[in-house]
């Protein structure tokens, strides 16, 4: 391991170079380099000031994450021990900055006495999405450089601003012109402080502060304005507590409370489920048989078949990121209606001030529609979103089959269908993928990658770069009836039905759910997406289903009675004109109690817990099962698909890191007792009960 500090001289400013690849994470080898660096020039009366920067493709990504459960990152020297050093250098220290400096990243600078950045740099404190706050001064340094509610608004969310607005703000000092060399430019704004004997320090700075010592109430308001966004985190609070240290105590006061805050959020169970998360991404991208050589086609130029809901938002991906995509629609009315639906969601972010008419337009720009099926013969990519019907589909195939690209890669949008069937229609089933976007396509950031048998390498890496290129997550599965993500939601959602047939309500469920976290109960979701689409599901699944096995007839007779959810104002619930927000309907308790007496079950009531249980410990059951046929590599996978796919509370990691965190002999002793009460539904998956029997974790779990 090449030493990750390199000293060099220019003039009287001593360079210091960090060098500690991928992303200059503080390791402590690196702290001890950058400490015994600046001490042998601190020592050295030649050396006037120092310029600290980086080499490979960012200054900075913070602390190193995975020192956090090992006792290094307590190790001297520490990171504020080190940012202590350098903001009490009696020599000036500025930091040249480019590509991203974030987190510890981003606390170093601020104890700098100037910073430099190249335009665009990122430059944040992203910890809150880790669970923590800012534990290296950041909470203290960065409201006293830029204010208090830019500060606010930086550290409650975590993301990171480009140089150009950190200038503006006041924190870069100077930006890098075109032609100029970062590391030039800082060695003489250092030449110039010592010219000038000046050793600014964030840590003096009260200017800023003043103000929001007389409004005490921004803090409660700021409070208030997250409250939806923050619901469920306790990092979130934790930060903004800390920014109120800054203005209302001394500095090292607030230094010492902001410290004592990161610890306790460090060992907190959120900040080790969302750091979980963190690392389950980056896992989510290595997959069985697709290495980093892997050869990948960049995919220029998309089509997508089909503008419905799915299609339309699918487009609309693929323009975002900037691609030029073509979606066609077997009638001029259909084509009309999605290209309007796409307008119309773009003019709804336009009109929430989170995207530019100019902006709107230019993506719109890049949508085609079209008529013409045989126009998709020059993408790279196709994407058949038509309705979820295997004779279409195979039809649809065999005629891309004849159109396509020799290397085009050809996606299906199914949800369930046997990709493998489905592949089988063409001459190259190697060219063929599932790519199961969630709804709104638009909007969830889940991409189910269905690796079908002779799926290559090639269009799998192809289809993991590009699910990164237009914003989603990318998890890779194999084929099985509903994949893993809705196969896992069944049995979660059939538990939720047969505890309204035993005695709950929908809205205990839902209310149940929502607390642990969730967007919305089994209940909400059903009537979001459409019981009539829950419908056309359980007649596919019907032939499949195991005969000594039943599942609730209750959703099938809200669909009978044309309740369909809320795109017809009655589901689960009742929906006002124009209102999202459900209504216990007596109708549908009276069907629900009609049915339980139908079934001869006597309504009981039941606890919070079992439900929860019942529901949660269901997906994780199923989730076991998947794992254990291979249709998923790993656990974590299944965290994000969850996350991701279904909005489970990311500050609890997902549900096989939750069941590994409630314990797993717990869900597995659970699971026995509800089997033995509630049959075969709930009969405990051979995964769950060796790594009950094993003592082991999910988190741990490998394919054998
Ligand atoms: N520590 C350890 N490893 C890290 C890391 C970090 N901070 N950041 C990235 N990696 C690894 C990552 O796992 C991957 O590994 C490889 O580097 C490339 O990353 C006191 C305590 C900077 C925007 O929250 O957001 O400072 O999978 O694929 O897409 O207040 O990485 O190849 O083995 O993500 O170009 C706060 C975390 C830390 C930033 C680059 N910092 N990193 O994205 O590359 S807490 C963060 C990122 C802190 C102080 C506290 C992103 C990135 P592998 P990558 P990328």
């Amino acid at each position: 391991m090449s030493d990750p500090v390199r000293f060099d001289r220019r003039g009287a400013v001593g360079v210091i170079t960090l060098d500690n690849p991928p992303v200059n994470a503080l390791s402590l080898p690196l702290r001890t380099g950058l400490r015994d660096a600046l001490a042998a020039g601190l020592d050295d009366p030649e050396i006037e000031a120092f310029v600290i920067h980086s080499a490979g493709r960012m200054f900075s990504a913070g602390a190193d994450i995975r020192e956090f459960d090992t006792g290094v990152a307590g190790e001297s020297p520490t990171l504020p021990e080190l940012i202590a050093q350098i903001e009490d250098s009696p020599k000036p220290v500025v930091v040249a900055l480019h590509g991203t400096a974030v987190g510890g990243g981003c606390e170093l600078p601020l104890a700098c006495h100037a910073r430099v950045a190249v335009p665009g740099t990122r430059i944040g404190l992203p910890e809150v999405t880790l669970g923590i706050v800012p534990g290296a001064g950041g909470t203290q340094r960065l409201p006293r450089l830029i204010g208090v509610l830019p500060a606010l608004e930086a550290i409650v969310s975590g993301k990171p601003m480009d140089a150009e607005r950190a200038h503006e703000l006041g924190l870069v000092d100077e930006l890098v012109m075109d032609g100029q060399d970062l590391v030039e430019v800082a060695v003489e704004v250092a030449e110039r402080l010592v010219e000038s004997g000046a050793l600014p320090k964030a840590r003096d700075r009260d200017d800023l502060l003043a103000e929001a010592r007389e409004q005490p109430e921004l803090f409660e308001q700021f409070r208030a304005k997250i409250a939806r966004r923050a619901r469920g985190f306790e990092a979130p609070y934790a930060c903004i507590e800390c920014v109120e240290a800054a203005v209302q105590r001394p500095f090292d006061e607030g230094l010492a409370f902001e410290r004592e805050t990161f610890v306790r959020c460090r060992s907190s169970l959120q900040s080790k489920a969302q750091r979980h998360v963190f690392f389950a991404e980056r896992e989510a991208r290595r997959v069985r048989g697709v290495g980093p050589d892997t050869a990948k086609l960049t995919i220029q130029r998309a089509a997508v078949l089909g503008c419905g809901t799915m299609g339309g938002g699918i487009a609309m991906c693929f323009a975002n990121a900037g691609i030029p995509v073509r979606v066609t629609e077997s009638e001029q009315a259909a084509l009309d209606r999605g290209m309007e639906k796409i307008r119309g969601n773009y003019a709804a972010t336009v009109a929430k001030g989170r995207l530019s008419a100019e902006d709107m337009e230019s993506r719109l720009a890049l949508i085609e529609p079209t008529l013409d099926f045989d126009s998709v013969s020059d993408a790279d990519i196709v994407i058949e979103a038509v309705f979820e019907d295997m004779a279409l589909k195979k039809d649809i195939f065999t005629r891309l089959d004849a159109i396509c690209r020799p290397d085009a890669i050809m996606a299906t949008n199914t949800s369930s269908l046997d990709v493998d069937e489905i592949a089988a229609v063409t001459s190259r089933p190697e060219q063929v993928v599932g790519l199961h976007f969630f709804s709104p396509a638009n909007v969830m950031r889940l991409l189910e990658i269905v690796r079908g048998e002779r799926t290559s390498p090639e269009v799998l890496s192809s289809a993991l770069d590009l699910s990164r290129r237009i914003g989603k997550v990318g998890v890779v599965v194999g084929v099985c009836d509903a994949f893993a993500a809705n196969r896992m939601l069944y049995p979660y959602a059939q538990q939720a039905q047969f505890l309204i047939e035993e005695g709950a309500l929908p809205e205990q469920i839902d209310r149940v759910i929502y607390e642990f976290g969730f967007p919305m109960g089994p209940f909400g979701l059903g009537d979001l997406a459409g019981l009539d689409v829950g419908w056309r599901v359980r007649q596919h699944r019907e032939p499949t289903r195991p005969k000594h096995l039943r599942y609730s007839s209750i959703a099938d007779r809200l669909y009978e009675m044309g309740r369909y959810g809320q795109k017809t104002g009655k589901g689960w619930f009742r929906y006002e004109e124009g209102s999202r927000a459900p209504i216990p309907d007596p109708e549908v308790e009276q069907l629900i109690v009609r049915t339980s007496e139908e079934l001869g079950i006597e309504r009981r009531d039941i606890s919070d817990e079992e439900i929860l249980e019942r529901c949660l410990f269901a997906l994780v059951n199923e989730g076991a099962r998947v794992l254990d046929e291979g249709i998923s590599e790993r656990a974590s996978d299944l965290d994000l698909i969850w996350i991701y796919g279904y909005g489970f509370p990311r500050y609890r990691g997902g549900p096989m890191f939750y069941a590994d965190s409630v314990g797993v002999d717990h869900v597995y002793a659970t699971m026995q007792r509800f089997h033995e009460v509630h049959g075969d539904w709930l009969e405990p998956a051979p995964l769950l009960e060796r790594l009950a029997r094993e003592g082991g974790t999910f988190a741990d779990w490998t394919p054998s």
